[in-house]
């Protein structure tokens, strides 16, 4: 299999799974899932060549493992990162100590003051490890690298949710929580 296609096929259910179905007229249900064979059709027919196998390769192979099937593989959804509102019906999970969040310096003024928000996504995404934080960060230029006391967040009533590729979600960090440095 071709890294590039597979990477491409990638980027394109990223865009249509977690933020635009509409742009080649798929439906998600409430939980985010949407059929297989409509999905195949529906990228096929705008132009995405996309068949069983290929689908099969990016969910096995990606590297952040962004999409799963359901138990019969009749149906695909994003596992986290999503804009459009759905629910995963992720169960709460305890989380450790401290996770870890990769921003950028642009931000961090807004960020002390506000806490970390959603933004356009659903949630908040934390890491387990700092190297993933700065992967995360790194897309957006020069990673700035935010410890987040989720221990005593999850004492003080906050919830948090591990996705199954294991992104820590939670609604908001407030600023209080985070160690800047
Ligand atoms: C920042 C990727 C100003 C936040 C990654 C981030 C992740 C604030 C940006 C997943 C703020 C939002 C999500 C505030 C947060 N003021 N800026 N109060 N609160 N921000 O892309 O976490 O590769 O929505 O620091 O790996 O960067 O797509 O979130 O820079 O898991 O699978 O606002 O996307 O996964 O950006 O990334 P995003 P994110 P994939």
């Amino acid at each position: 299999m071709n890294e590039k296609t597979a990477k491409t096929v990638s980027k394109f259910l990223s865009l249509v799974l977690r933020h635009s179905p509409e742009k080649i007229g798929l439906k998600l249900d409430e939980n985010g899932w949407a059929d297989v064979e409509e999905l195949i059709l529906k990228c096929s027919k705008k132009g995405n060549h996309l068949d069983a196998e290929l689908l099969d390769y990016v969910v096995e192979n990606n590297d952040k493992k962004r999409f799963a099937f359901n138990e019969d593989k009749t149906k695909i959804r994003a596992s986290q990162g999503h804009s459009i509102s759905v629910e995963l019906n992720l169960a709460e999970t305890e989380p450790s100590e401290y996770l870890y969040h990769g921003t950028v310096g642009k931000f961090m003024e807004s960020i002390q003051k506000e806490g970390l928000q959603k933004m356009s996504r659903q949630h908040v995404h934390l890491s387990k490890d700092k190297e993933t934080a700065v992967k995360v960060g790194s897309r957006r230029g020069i990673p700035q690298i935010l410890t987040v006391r989720s221990g005593a967040m999850h004492r003080d009533g906050f919830k948090f949710y591990l996705s199954e590729n294991e992104v820590w979600l939670t609604d908001e960090v407030p600023s209080k929580y985070i160690e800047f440095k």
